[in-house]
Parts: C-alpha cells; structure tokens; sequence
C-alpha cells in the first residue's frame, strides 16, 4: 500500500527501514519505505531470517496507527467533562499527587493496576515495569494475563520451576501437530511465535506428516489441516485425560531421557483412569476410537506434539487442560526433544536458574473473593468486585496501562459502572476509548515506529532463535514522551510525594545491551560476532541463532532439579471435573470467542484499512439452530447471559458446531464519549457484556470467557 507524495517532502530522500511489526507475537519483520515525514510503503522484509518476507494485512495499518489524528499527543485532563490538553509537567504532578492522596486516605491498595496486552509488545513496559510497580505499591494488581495466558505460565512455574520456561512446538521439524483451541491462521500464533505460520503447517503435510484440528468451530486453520474435530466447548480436560488414560493402558508412556526427572508419575494412573474415552466421547463429543487413535499417533510418532492455547486456556477448567497437554507431551517423549516441544534459547532474558521472575502462586489472596495471586497479580476476574466492594482494602483510583478491560475483562458493564465510580483515574494509553473515557488523566506515548524496538518476550517463546533490535523509523514529535519515560518521570514523582527512595533505570536499548552481552551468545560465549547491541544495530534484518536445542534439564528450575508433573491441586481440580463442568440447560447455546487476521484485540478497528470490507463482527450460528429457533440468516437476535444482554446480526455458518455460538472479542465502540472517529461508526457489539465474572477457572483464577451458557431470540 502506498501513498501520494505530500509536496513538502518532495525534496527529501527516500529511507528504508528495517524493523519489526509489534502488532502480534508473530514479530515479522517489515521493510517501510519513507520520504520525510511520510510512509511510502510497508512491505514485508525478505531478508528477515525468521518471517523471510511474510506478513499480514494488518502490517499496513502501522501506517494508519501512526497518522491517525484520533490518537492523543499530548496529555488530556477532564474538566467539567471536557477533555483539555495540558502540559506533561502539570499532567505527571498532578498525577502523581493525586495517586499520593488517595494512598494516603485509605491505604497503599486503594489503587488498582491493570496492565493491558501492548505492554509485551513493547520492551521499555517491561524492562520498566518494577520501576512503576515500586513507586505505586500496591497489591492490587491486574493484568490481560489473567484473560489469557495464565494457565501456561502456573503450569510451566509448577512443573520447571520458572513462568516463563514454556516449552514450545518445533513446528518445524514435526511431523504431527495436535492443534487444541488455537486458530493461528487468524491469530499468527501464540505462546508459539511463529511468522509465516500457515506455510509452516503446509511443510508438516510436504515432508509426509499432518496436523489435527480439535475447535468447536470449523477455523481457518481447520479447514487446511488433515482431520477436524468439533469438540463442545469447556470439555476438553476430558479428552485429554482419556488420552492420558490411553498412554498407561496401553503401556505408551515413555518418557524418554526426562524419566529419571520427573516427580508425580507414579500417582497419575490412579488419577485419570476414570476418564475414559468413552466417557470423554460423552462429553466432548469426538468418538472414543478417535480418542484413542490419537493417543496412539501421538505416542507412535518419533516427532509430535500437542499443543493448546486460548480455546483451552481461557475457559472454566483452563490450568487442567495445560497441565494435562504438558504431560501428554511429556509421556510421549516429545519434550526436550527436535520435533515436539523445546524451550527457546533467547539471546536476552534466557532462562535458567537465577534468572528473575521465576513467579510464585497464592502467597496471598485477594480481599473480597480470597483468590489467590500470580507473580503479584490478581484475576482480572475479582477487579470489579475490588473496586465495587466496601471496606478496609477496596480499590478507589485506578491505573490503567495499554488495555482497554471495559471490552477485554468478563462483564464489562459492571466494570465500566466500578470504573465511572471511582476517586480518580488515569490511563497511560494512545485513543480516548471504551475505558479510558473514564479516566481524570490520559497520558499518551509515543507510538511504535518513533521508538526503538525489541522483542524480549517473543524471543522467548518463539519456534526458532533469533534476535533483531530496530531504531525508531521517525523521530518523535518535540516533547513526546516514551512509555518507559512516563513511567520513570511519574515513578520519580511518586517519590517525592510520597518520601520514598525509587530507583529509575536507565533506557531499555541500555538494559538490552547488557542482557545481550551477558546471555548465552554474549561476550563469555564461543558466538560469533559476540552479540551487543551495535551487533544487533548492524544486522537490522535480525540474525538467525538456529533451531530449538534440546536444554531443558540443565535450565530447569525447581529447588530439586525434578520436573513436578502433579501438586497438590491437581487432584482436586480433576475431581471437580466431574461436578464442576459447565451445563447447558434446555434452550441453551455455548458461546465462544473468535479472532480475524484484520482485527487486533480491541484496539486496530480505528484503522481504515483494517475496517473496510465485509463486517466481521456478528455473530455465528449453525442452520440447524436457527431453525430450531425459528429465525432467519442476517436477522437481528437478543443474546443474553447471566452478565447482561445484547443485541446483535446473526449470521448462518456450517462452520459452526451445533450449540455453540461465536462472536469475536473487542467490539461495541459505539459509546459516549469515545473518540475513535473510525471505529465508533462500526456495528458489533462488546461480547464481555456476555462473559460472566463468576465463571473462571478454580486453578488458576484464569477468565473463562469460551464456553458461555447464552440464550439466543429473535429481537
Ligand atoms: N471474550 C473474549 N475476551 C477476550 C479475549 C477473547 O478471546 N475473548 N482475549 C483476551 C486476550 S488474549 C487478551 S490479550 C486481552 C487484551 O486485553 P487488553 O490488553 O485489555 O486490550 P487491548 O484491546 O489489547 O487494549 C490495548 C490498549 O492499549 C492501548 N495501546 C496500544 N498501543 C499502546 C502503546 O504502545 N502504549 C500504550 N500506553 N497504550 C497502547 C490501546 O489504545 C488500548 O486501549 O483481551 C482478552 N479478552
Ligand atoms: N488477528 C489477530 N491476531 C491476534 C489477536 C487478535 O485479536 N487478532 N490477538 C492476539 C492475542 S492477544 C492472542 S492471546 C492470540 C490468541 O491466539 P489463538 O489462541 O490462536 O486465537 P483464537 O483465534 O482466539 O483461537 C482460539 C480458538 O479456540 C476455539 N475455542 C473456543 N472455545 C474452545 C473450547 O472450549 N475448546 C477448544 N478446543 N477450542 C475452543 C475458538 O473457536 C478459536 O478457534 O492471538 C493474537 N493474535
Ligand atoms: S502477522 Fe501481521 S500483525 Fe502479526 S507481526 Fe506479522 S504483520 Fe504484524
Ligand atoms: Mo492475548
């Protein structure tokens, strides 16, 4: 896509830019021609060792995010309920003192934090992350992990000793592909950064392998694999189990060279033998000679691996489903192993022991519903009864960082009516949108391309090694401020009203520096060129580091050095497996969620370019359901839960598995008061007024927003 030539950079030279599209975790890289101040085109990058010139549609609405007049400058403060700029000096001491005041009134866990997903995209929010957490402390913190991923890093923290050794699938190298819950065709892959995905499926096929399919709707990812599977939504632990169960029956558990490591294996056949495949095929709805079968070709297959993600994550037994796929993968000696799941040596934040942020679980728990915390975090779940429930410890102000929770967070209308009643609030975020209206303050960043680039967390959790760091592609307006910038300036303040010592960091490219020179392909390393930061600045395409290695035993974690396949809870949770499960009851449709490769959470429906077309937002049914209840394709239905009720199209799909519904995440920005001139004009409507706050997964604490009990009508 490229644009006219704006006559007052016609003089001026014409720049390529090598960097990274920090729109998902699929880091491709981009090429973004420019002339002054204006972008000549966005293409894909074939020189990129990781993505070779693979990118999406949404990679040209970089563009549009950038030029978008509806994105803030400068710092807005609310007056009498008009939006007004002022300076960042007046905005950070007003702030700060704010925050101080309400500390002060009613105890340091009066505010709330609530950290959104574009924090991982963007490294200073985390190299700086504990700089903010220090100057604001308090308890009550929250996060999109918890309306994610959570699930994966308990699992991971439970069974290798740290959150973020996540063995991930060596897609390419293997040659069966168990894919639970994950759409990466739309999604680009997650907890699984994989560019290019769809020709890396293809390879498994080209090179005599397959993939299959388990989603209760028939994805684009679905429809190129080898089998599909419709499953109901929210029964997945017991076709996991069953194949568990499968493995010991049938004396296919192997272990491989992780045997002598484990603890907990001789306690597992007890625990799943209940679960059946017929028993599974009961609840699921996949045959049991299927179940077995798949037991067997993921046993028999020297490289395979399962993998599951938001489908089995982010429903009601969410922490049950990764823990049993971990040991899956485990039993079939396919962890640690080429071609079925390894952790990532990243050249920055490579984990092994001593490395920070290992995690911890339940060192206490939240005030109102006794939830436990991860990593200081609560459930994003509980923020609303926090912030709505009187008494010693409620939340009175509120600080929201790069997420929009009123359309993220199950019942965003409650959310929305804690938020509209609170002391004080401030988001540090680029729109005026579906939460951020409430806020008192708005403190706006710089945006992606006038800042520098890397992805430390992404590396992490990628299918292969590599590392790119990338120089801002403009230079920022004058007076623009960083995130990480905002948040040591607001944190220094913090200090100084509060008299407490907080420590500022230096910039995130200096902490990279250090990380790269200190890591794995470092100075002490036999890496050639030993990597620094002027490597990285050199190589602007990004240098291949080559394949998952198998490393895990000597990065393990854990006190005892042992892989922990089972604590205490587990047992419990697969109890509650059998009362807990959800029901449907007469006249009840399951509601699930779905993702489209030209929409990003709630935030890129601004974009022109990602907008147009036909609309993508309503909601999907099956013919046989409609019938059922008498109404017609493309009319207007009332879904309701027991959160709220909605009104919205339908639309007839074959795609869909009889009894589930799905309408996508992130929509329903026509509202008062926000100003996202684009996206305030589309239809759709926010599928969190479904979602239920009460439903989440006991393990963990994790969202259940996948497997809604909903009524559909006609309206
Ligand atoms: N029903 C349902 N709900 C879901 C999901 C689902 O599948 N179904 N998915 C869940 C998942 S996986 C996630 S990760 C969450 C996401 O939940 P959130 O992170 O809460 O939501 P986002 O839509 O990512 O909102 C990002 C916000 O950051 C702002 N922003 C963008 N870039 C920047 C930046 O560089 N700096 C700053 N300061 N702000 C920025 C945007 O304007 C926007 O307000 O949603 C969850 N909610
Ligand atoms: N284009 C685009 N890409 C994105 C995002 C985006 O919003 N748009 N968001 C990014 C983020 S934050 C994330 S976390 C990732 C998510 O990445 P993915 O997990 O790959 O994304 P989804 O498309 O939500 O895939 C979840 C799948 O689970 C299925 N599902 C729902 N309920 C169940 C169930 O009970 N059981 C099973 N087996 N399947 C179920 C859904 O039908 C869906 O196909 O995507 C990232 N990439
Ligand atoms: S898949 Fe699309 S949105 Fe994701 S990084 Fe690549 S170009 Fe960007
Ligand atoms: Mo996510």
């Amino acid at each position: 896509m490229s644009s006219t030539i704006d006559p007052s950079n016609a003089d001026a030279p014409i720049k390529m830019h090598y960097r990274a599209c920090h729109l998902c975790e699929a880091i491709c890289g981009v090429a973004i021609k420019t002339q002054g101040d204006q972008i000549l085109s966005i293409k894909g990058d074939p020189d990129d060792p990781f993505s070779r010139g693979h990118i999406c549609p949404k990679a040209v609405a970089l563009q549009d995010l950038h030029e978008d007049p509806d994105r803030l400058r400068k710092p807005v403060k609310k007056v009498d309920g008009q939006w007004q700029e002022i300076s960042w000096e007046q905005a950070l001491t007003e702030v700060a003192e704010r925050i101080a005041q309400v500390q002060s009134a009613h105890g340091s866990n009066a505010l709330g934090v609530y950290a959104g997903n574009p924090n991982v995209h963007n490294y200073g929010n985390i190299t700086h992350a504990k700089v903010l957490r220090k100057a604001l402390g308090t308890r009550n913190n929250f996060s999109a992990t918890s309306l994610d991923q959570l699930p994966h890093q308990l699992v991971a923290y439970q069974f290798y000793g740290h959150q973020f050794l996540i063995p991930i699938p060596d897609i390419d190298h293997t040659d069966y592909m168990l894919i639970i819950g994950g759409n990466p065709l739309a999604s680009n892959g997650s907890l699984m950064t994989v560019p290019d995905v769809k020709n890396r499926l293809k390879a498994i096929q080209q090179r005599g392998g397959k993939f299959v399919v388990i989603d209760p709707r028939k994805t684009e990812t679905a429809a190129i694999a080898d089998e599909h599977h419709f499953i109901k939504p929210g029964s997945d632990a017991y076709l996991l189990l069953a194949i568990i169960a499968v493995l010991f029956k049938e004396g296919l558990v192997n272990a491989g060279h992780l045997s002598n490591h484990l603890t907990g294996l001789e306690e597992l056949p007890a625990l799943v033998e209940a679960f059946t495949p017929s028993l599974a095929a009961q609840h699921t709805g996949i045959a049991a000679a299927t179940i077995e079968r798949i037991a067997r070709e993921l046993a028999n297959t020297p490289r395979a691996v399962c993998y599951g993600r938001m489908g089995v994550s982010v429903q009601v037994h969410g922490a049950l489903c990764q823990w049993a796929i971990q040991v899956i993968n485990i039993l079939t000696d396919h962890v640690d192993k080429p071609g079925g799941a390894l952790v990532a040596s990243s050249a920055v934040g490579y984990v092994q022991p001593g490395e920070p942020g290992a995690g911890h679980f339940n060192a206490f728990r939240s005030r109102v519903s006794g939830l436990p915390e991860f990593s200081g975090e609560f459930p994003s779940t509980v923020l609303a009864e926090e912030i709505l429930t009187p008494g010693e410890g409620q939340i009175k102000a509120m600080m929201t960082l790069a997420g929009n929770p009123v359309l993220s967070a199950p019942n965003g209308r409650r959310l929305e009516e804690a938020f509209s009643g609170l002391d004080f609030m401030v988001s540090l975020d680029i729109y005026i949108n579906e939460t951020t209206r409430h806020a008192d303050y708005i403190l706006p960043p710089t945006t992606a391309l006038e800042h520098d680039h890397y992805d430390y967390a992404f590396h992490r959790l990628a299918v292969r090694n590599t590392t790119r760091f990338n120089e801002p592609v403009f230079e920022r307006e004058t007076g623009a401020l960083h995130d990480w910038e905002i948040i040591n300036q607001l944190s220094a303040k913090l200090g100084e009203c509060k008299n407490i010592a907080v420590q500022l960091l230096p910039p995130p490219d200096t902490m990279i520096d250090m990380g790269l020179q200190a890591g794995p392909y470092g100075k002490n390393s036999t890496h050639e060129p030993p990597l620094s930061l002027q490597v990285l600045k050199d190589n602007p395409h990004g240098i291949d580091l080559g394949p998952l290695v198998p490393s895990l035993l000597e990065r393990l974690c854990t006190e005892d050095k042992k892989i922990h396949l089972l604590w205490a809870d587990i047992p419990v949770d697969i109890k509650r497996l059998s009362t807990d499960s959800p029901t449907v009851a007469k006249g009840e449709l399951l509601l699930i969620g779905r993702r489209h490769v030209r929409s990003n959470n709630s935030w890129m429906h601004n974009s022109h370019r990602l907008v147009k077309g036909k609309p993508r937002w309503q909601c999907l049914m099956h013919p046989d359901d409609l019938a059922e209840l008498s109404i017609m394709d493309g009319q207007q239905v009332v879904i309701s839960s027991v959160a709220g009720e909605v009104t919205t199209q339908v639309q007839a799909s074959d795609d869909m598995m009889p009894g589930v519904i799905s309408v996508p995440h992130g929509w329903g920005h026509k509202r008062e008061g926000v100003q996202l001139s684009i996206a305030s004009q589309q239809e759709g409507i926010n599928m969190n007024d479904l979602t239920d706050d009460a439903q989440y997964d006991k393990l963990s604490g994790n969202a259940a927003l996948n497997g809604v009990p909903v009524r559909v009508t006609a309206a």
